[in-house]
């Protein structure tokens, strides 16, 4: 949009004056920041008013992203960039003798999911809107997101989040949209006259749904799109005379707390009615908007509605949407299945069994009974119809109810017309191995479709000098199309380039080294290597081979204080599900051995450990674009995908990888000599599996060096991890390291080794660093969506 500073300021100091009755000299950073917000969001809300009538009167298709999940971080950088007026605006705010720097710090992030899941969601997001494609989000306003994690004497503390105390400013309440969404009681079926069954209700517990929008800004487009977020409430006309306390306090707690779980799964009631809650919500919502707008008939409700299912959270659309194109719009049960699978599609996020979902029978029969009976009649027709085709064998692996369980992989899959991995890899594996039989009975569902980050937030907001410099260099086009950076290769030689781009990153090393002294009160060498791990904590993710490589290097110099080791700041940002005890172990180890390494006088600054509490996207956007070290270092075919990988790639850390997720496709890109790759492979894995040889005891007993490392967890080396140190030890001697990092860390040490040679080479260094960059392209988002876009959900773009 155009707009000049003189306009601007009128309008800040105008909604300033309105909203708090105060000249800018006399109000706080929050008020600044509420006005700020108010202004850009006047600013946006006639694009979206009239984005909104367009997608109405164009009756163009839109997909609808259900996700349990989001994390969109902070809003207000995003929304000035995609409007076109960061530039404007900060240069007004400067003229204020206000930093809109220091403004955007006091916007609380908004963490309303755990992970690679939930930020992917959002990468989405903004994708979708940045391409003008007509997809929205659909979810759940929890009132605490993801718990801060406050470090308090090495070990993780969770602090609850309540990120809306002051407000959410880009959200809107449409309370005339909200609609009810019931549980419990009983239902049974009953003639009604014209020759069909229609069910009835007694004793159901009403909960109302109310909407809250959140506009998703188009960069530089006239798009915006909606994120519907679904707050729980108690419907006004109810008696609460006849209610007791307990369902008062369920129905507030609906929409209260996000699952705190990361690729980890644990069944709680609560879960199961907050799955269902907003994807009856959303699908309700959806429905009487195709009532009101669309003017084709309900049979035609593929070619104007996509539905997506982001990982099995929200895989009663299935039979939600069943019921309420059956019970309420009285379609026939094979037409309302055809339209059904037409509508939905599904991805999966993770081969775990452990994050398999699955629900207990008579749980969702107590709970969704009328749902209940349709998923039972969906598995019902579906063997009947099968067992003549695929026999018994099939059928029976393949049912979505057995054993008592519901399975909701198996719903979504049989529910839905596509199913997707996120990386080539996890994909093969999906088909070959963990949903074999599904591909057998149902080849042409599966697809890949490699995850994707949003550069927009990853580049042009969180590296801004990286950003500036690629301007000078290739011009703009790559904020529009970040293919465009392939142009950069053409500076691979030229000396004056890779002196600014080393620049860069030196500064980005200082920007970050301040938080680090200000957060952890840690001195840290800039001309270090920044050696980068950040994720969810997790056994699978192998943090713990990264500590075991940072004992040694401690060992080497303990061994030789003189010893020539390049130095390097190994940091780390992680938070733990706080019933993943284990992670927590690992935490505390980490911040203990940072203790002992970092004071310790020999090491004379050579090694420092980071361990950066509250792990966030805003955090994130500090330390990436920081980082000379990439560290990917999954057991190979764990990791379905990963996305910190790419939004470290872009930002110029080589990659420290494993031979999993979307390392494989990173490495592929940018070629074997600007990546280290170590490591078992995945088939060498399922070798392992297949035979049951791996013995982590024997590599314990005969290497030496990890032996050595070994018994610092529980002689008293590493001190106060009395408790920690034995269960760690045990985990990968005992219990045979279930991820094999023993195995592993042999070759992990000889690549760490070539890291350092590298970097001793800056020149070399940087050119692989550059093309780390220039290859970054195809992770983009926006590719990532246009594909969802061209092949599953078949939408267009706005005005296309
Ligand atoms: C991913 C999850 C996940 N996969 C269960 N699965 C959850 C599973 O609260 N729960 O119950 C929450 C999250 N998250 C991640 O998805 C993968 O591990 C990453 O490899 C992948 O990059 C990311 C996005 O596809």
């Amino acid at each position: 949009m155009e707009l000049t500073k003189e306009q601007f300021i009128q309008d800040f100091e105008k909604t300033l004056t309105d909203k708090y009755a105060k000249p800018l000299i006399q109000a706080g950073q929050q008020e600044i920041f509420q006005s700020l917000a108010d202004v850009v969001k006047s600013y946006y809300a006639p694009i979206w008013q009239e984005d909104l009538a367009y997608k109405d009167e164009s009756q163009k298709k839109q997909a609808y992203y259900f996700s349990i999940e989001f994390l969109p971080g902070q809003m207000l950088k995003s929304n000035l960039l995609n409007l076109g007026i960061m530039d404007t605006v900060r240069e007004a705010l400067s003229d204020l003798n206000v930093s809109l720097d220091e403004l955007a710090e006091v916007e609380p992030d908004m963490a309303i999911g755990n992970g690679g899941l939930g930020r992917l969601a959002s990468c989405f997001m903004d994708s979708l809107a940045s391409k003008g494609l007509p997809g929205n989000g659909n979810g759940i306003r929890y009132r605490y997101g993801l718990f801060k994690q406050k470090i308090i004497d090495g070990y993780q503390c969770e602090l609850p989040d309540s990120w809306l105390d002051n407000g959410n400013p880009w959200e809107v309440r449409r309370p005339e949209q909200a609609v009810e969404v019931t549980f419990g009681g009983e239902v049974w079926l009953e003639d009604d006259g014209k020759g069909s069954l229609k069910p009835h209700y007694r004793d159901q517990e009403r909960v109302l749904a109310v909407p809250y929008d959140n506009p998703m800004v188009g960069y530089e487009n006239s798009t915006v799109n909606n994120m519907c977020l679904w707050r729980s409430e108690i419907p006004e006309d109810l008696d609460v005379r006849f209610q007791n306390l307990d369902y008062m306090n369920q129905t507030a707690q609906l929409s209260a707390e996000l699952y705190p779980d990361d690729s980890n799964y644990d069944g709680r009631l609560l879960r199961l009615k907050q799955e269902y809650f907003f994807v009856s919500a959303g699908l309700q919502r959806i429905l009487k908007h195709y009532k009101k707008h669309i003017k084709a008939p309900i049979s035609q409700i593929h070619e104007y509605v996509a539905v997506h299912i982001n990982d099995t959270h929200p895989a009663l659309c299935v039979p939600e949407f069943m019921r309420l194109l059956i019970d309420d719009w009285g379609l026939a049960w094979e037409q309302a299945w055809e339209i059904t699978v037409k509508v939905m599609s599904y991805t999966n996020h993770t081969i775990l069994p452990e994050a398999m979902e699955k629900w207990p029978e008579d749980m969702v029969q107590n709970l969704l009974p009328r749902v209940y009976q349709i998923i039972l009649e969906i598995d019902r027709r579906r063997t009947k119809d099968l067992l003549p085709k695929v026999g018994p064998t099939l059928v029976h692996s393949t049912r979505i109810v057995k054993d008592g369980q519901i399975h909701m992989a198996h719903l979504s899959i049989i529910g839905s017309h596509s199913t997707n991995g996120v990386a080539k890899l996890h994909s093969d594996l999906i088909k070959d191995v963990v949903l074999h039989d599904f591909y057998t009975i149902y080849p042409e569902r599966f697809n890949n479709k490699t995850n994707g980050i949003a550069e927009r937030r990853w580049l042009q907001i969180s590296n801004e000098k990286l950003s500036s410099l690629i301007d000078e260099t290739i011009g703009r086009a790559w904020r529009h199309d970040l293919n465009e950076l392939v142009l950069l290769k053409n500076y691979k030689d030229n000396p004056d380039f890779l002196s600014q781009l080393q620049a860069v990153k030196k500064a980005d090393k200082v920007r970050l080294a301040e938080v680090i002294k200000e957060r952890n009160d840690i001195e840290v060498n800039t001309e270090a290597i920044f050696d980068v791990q950040v994720k969810r904590l997790h056994a699978y993710k192998r943090q713990l081979l990264n500590v075991l490589h940072i004992m040694k290097l401690y060992f080497d110099i303990k061994d030789d204080p003189s010893i020539d080791i390049y130095p390097r700041v190994f940091i780390f940002g992680s938070k733990a599900a706080p019933g993943y005890h284990y992670a927590k172990s690992i935490i505390k180890a980490i911040n203990e051995i940072a203790n002992l390494i970092n004071n310790d006088t020999d090491v004379a600054g050579r090694l420092k450990i980071v361990f950066m509490e509250n792990y966030n996207v805003s955090l994130a956007e500090y330390i990436i674009p920081a980082a000379d070290v990439s560290e990917q270092i999954s057991l190979a075919s764990k990791e379905a995908s990963g996305t910190s990988n790419m939004k470290l790639m872009l930002n110029g850390a080589l990659t420290m990888a494993t031979l999993d997720g979307a390392n494989i496709e990173i490495k592929d890109a940018v070629g074997d000599e600007n990546i280290f790759i170590f490591g078992l492979t995945k088939d060498e894995v399922y070798d392992y599996y297949a035979r049951g040889d791996y013995n982590a005891h024997d590599i314990y007993k005969s290497n030496p060096v990890l032996n050595r490392i070994l018994n610092a967890f529980r002689d008293g080396t590493i001190p106060n991890i009395a408790n920690e140190g034995p269960e760690i030890f045990a985990s990968l001697t005992t219990y045979n390291d279930e991820y094999f990092v023993l195995r592993d860390f042999d070759d992990y040490v000889r690549a760490q080794a070539e890291v350092e040679a590298l970097y001793r080479d800056q020149t070399a260094w940087t050119k692989a660093s550059l093309a780390n960059i220039a290859n970054a392209g195809r992770f983009s988002s926006d590719r990532t969506v246009q594909e969802y876009a061209d092949d599953i959900w078949y939408i267009k773009a706005n005005k296309a």
